[in-house]
């Protein structure tokens, strides 16, 4: 009996320490976390909030100058590798617009990609739609040898590609697609240098109209593509998913991962990654800013899957 109970006990000492506590970030504020597994580390590219003034961005709203890149080898000790990008280094952004928002950032043969979106210069004058979430943003790519840095931002955001959230998929035979969001989804093959559409964009067409939806997230496990993404149903965003057997669908709708914000954060913003045999589902709430939900914090908790691939719905461990 007492071997069990030392054994039980190291057990749980294990487990509480190789799971860090929420937010993992807390010296700053960070959102959109995209969480990936690099060598024997997991890195997060995240967004990264800041408090502007009134003459910088839009009064109260998302303020977003520049990028973070984190690391951790056990998900509880964070290394910040400091910015890796921000607005007045991208040639084709309004760097009066803090409008960085959620990035993603992705390893190619030995190459990382880091794709992000930005009003572009001259945004005013192209007389986009504000009723549609994203119809004066272009999403830009920026490339290093390290996931660390330093990004060189290419000259030009990507043709063809209006519209927020860039995420990209790269699949076993190693054909990589970028999907984004602008009241719809989009998607479409990049071509092997990463950095250009190789397929012209389709809509993804099987996602309801009504509540906004952005952030799609998709990612394979036993030949099921997962399309995860933030939808507002009622007030704030909860996450759902859809699945498919194809990268580019069509797909059909599964199910809520997260419900809305218990404390009305508006925005959710997700991804999932396996990393030492376990899921993970990475998110962002307004732990540290409950009177200002600009101004969020990312968290991470398990995620695990029924037996027939459904994934199993997530309440967030707040503090
Ligand atoms: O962080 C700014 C925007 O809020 C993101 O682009 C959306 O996904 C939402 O999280």
């Amino acid at each position: 009996l007492t071997s069990h109970l030392i054994l039980s006990l190291l057990f749980l000492f294990i487990f509480q320490t190789s799971f860090g506590q929420n937010p993992l970030i807390r010296d700053q504020f960070t959102a959109d976390p995209t969480a990936r597994v690099i060598g024997d580390k997991i890195f997060i590219f995240a967004s990264h909030d800041i408090k502007c003034d009134s003459t910088q961005g839009r009064p109260n709203w998302f303020c977003m100058e520049d990028y973070h890149v984190f690391s951790s080898s056990n998900l509880t000790d964070w290394e910040d590798h400091g910015m890796i990008l921000s607005q007045y280094q991208v040639p084709w952004a309004d760097s009066e617009s803090f409008s960085m928002w959620a990035p993603d950032g992705i390893e190619k043969d030995g190459k990382y990609y880091f794709y992000f979106p930005s009003k572009a210069k001259g945004h005013h004058l192209e007389g986009h739609n504000p009723e549609i979430n994203g119809s004066s943003f272009k999403i830009g790519v920026a490339i290093a040898d390290s996931p660390d840095g330093p990004y060189v931002p290419e000259e030009h955001p990507i043709a063809k590609v209006d519209g927020i959230d860039p995420n990209v998929f790269i699949d076993h035979d190693g054909q990589a697609y970028l999907y984004w969001s602008q009241h719809h989804f989009y998607g479409a093959k990049l071509s092997s240098n990463m950095k250009e559409l190789e397929s012209d964009p389709i809509v993804l067409s099987q996602f309801p109209d009504e509540g906004l939806k952005e952030g799609p997230f998709v990612f394979e496990r036993n030949g099921i593509y997962y399309m995860t993404y933030p939808h507002v149903a009622n007030n704030t965003e909860r996450i759902e998913y859809a699945t498919a057997d194809n990268p580019l669908g069509p797909f059909t709708f599964q199910g809520v991962i997260m419900d809305e914000s218990p404390t009305d954060c508006w925005t959710n913003h997700q991804s999932v990654v396996n990393f030492q045999n376990q899921w993970y589902f990475f998110y962002h709430h307004n732990e540290y800013s409950p009177d200002f939900d600009k101004n969020r914090s990312v968290m991470a908790d398990s995620l695990f899957f029924d037996e027939n691939g459904l994934i199993k719905k997530i309440t967030p461990s707040l503090r």
